[in-house]
């Protein structure tokens, strides 16, 4: 009997394995990672930083492909069982709000979240500057480009999959033009989607030196009866550049600009070969879970080395029990969020 309960549907199709005999940490990998290799499909040298969802029973999913020109986009993806992926050849097709094609200079680190039944897809484009962009679909055949949430600079958008007192709730990370030697995780409001406002700092990096530099948003906040899971990405700094870990928080469900508890240990950091090796060695970027109320079952999707994508289990008790047991929320993330 769980005693944390995931509030949402039933996933029996969930993909899963079990905790391997002797395992100790909250968070094991797929056996049969990585999910996705290289070359993905043709034009596509490389496809990670994705998201996926239950769509009609099945599996549908929004990925980062790097074309063999270096650009990112987005592409689709179908599968029966979230872990065997089909890739649409051609690029998501966006359309704006008059029906035209929308296709920004590039496009990367998608989100995908359903709210009220609509399908919202975020990530970051150029727009005079790396910003947010926003589009929703209710068929996955047309995406209906939205007007781009914030300014330049900000990356990591990642809507809530509710609204929480009527508000649609987003986190993203404020930055700057290049490799952000800075970040902290921020939540906005907003009644419909193009106005963003009362912008509240949620938390920022800490001491714990796996994520010293920056931080940002990762995969939709999972409501639970302990509060919002969130899993997120910590970097620290090395004199061979970044590395990007795991990690976990639980946001008060009303007021989730309050951090009601924040692990102070990664709950995963680059330690496999398709961690540590890639286009960007020492990247794990989680963008995505899968969670199944009837079990408390967890399945996060993340980028590997900028280069692949992995697959990685927990379950909801054991999680939020490390997360607890670990907990190293200072007083200021503890408080409402400051403006
Ligand atoms: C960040 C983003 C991610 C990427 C990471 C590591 O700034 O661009 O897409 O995975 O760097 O290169």
């Amino acid at each position: 009997m769980q005693q944390v309960k995931i509030i949402g549907s039933a996933l029996p199709n969930i993909p899963w394995q079990e905790r391997p005999e002797g395992c100790t940490a909250p968070v094991w990998r797929y056996t049969e990672n990585p999910v996705i290799p290289r070359n993905p499909l043709p034009g596509v040298a490389r496809i990670f930083n994705s998201a996926v969802i239950p769509y009609q029973g099945e599996f549908i999913g929004v990925f980062r492909g790097e074309q063999v020109n270096g650009i990112p986009y987005i592409y689709l993806g179908h599968s029966n069982d979230a872990v065997h992926w089909r890739f649409d050849s051609e690029k998501i097709p966006f359309k704006d709000e008059k029906g035209e094609p929308f296709m920004p200079p590039y496009a990367y680190d998608p989100r995908l979240i359903a709210v009220d039944g609509v399908y919202y897809v975020i990530w970051c484009q150029d727009a005079f500057g790396a910003t947010l962009g926003m589009a929703k679909t209710t068929d996955f055949k047309t995406f209906t480009r939205l007007e781009n949430p914030f300014l330049p600079f900000n990356r990591n958008g990642v809507l809530f999959p509710r609204r929480v007192n009527g508000k649609f709730l987003l986190l993203s990370r404020p930055s700057d033009s290049g490799h952000t030697p800075f970040g902290d995780i921020w939540l906005s409001e907003s009644r419909d989607l193009e106005y963003w406002g009362r912008h509240r700092h949620v938390m920022s990096k800490s001491d714990e030196w796996w994520e010293n530099v920056k931080i940002g948003g990762g995969a939709a906040p999972i409501e639970t009866s302990e509060g919002w899971l969130l899993i997120y990405h910590g970097v620290t700094g090395t004199c061979n550049g970044f590395v990007y870990s795991i990690g976990g928080a639980i946001l008060d469900l009303d007021e989730p600009s309050r951090v009601l508890y924040r692990c102070s240990d990664f709950l995963i950091t680059p330690e496999e070969w398709y961690e540590e090796r890639g286009f960007v060695p020492n990247v794990c970027f989680p963008c995505a879970t899968l969670q199944d109320a009837e079990t408390g079952r967890i399945a996060i999707y993340y980028g590997a080395a900028d280069t692949y994508v992995g697959l990685a289990f927990t379950q909801v008790d054991t999680l939020a029990a490390y997360i607890k047991a670990h907990d190293a929320a200072s007083a200021e993330d503890r408080s409402a969020g400051r403006r």
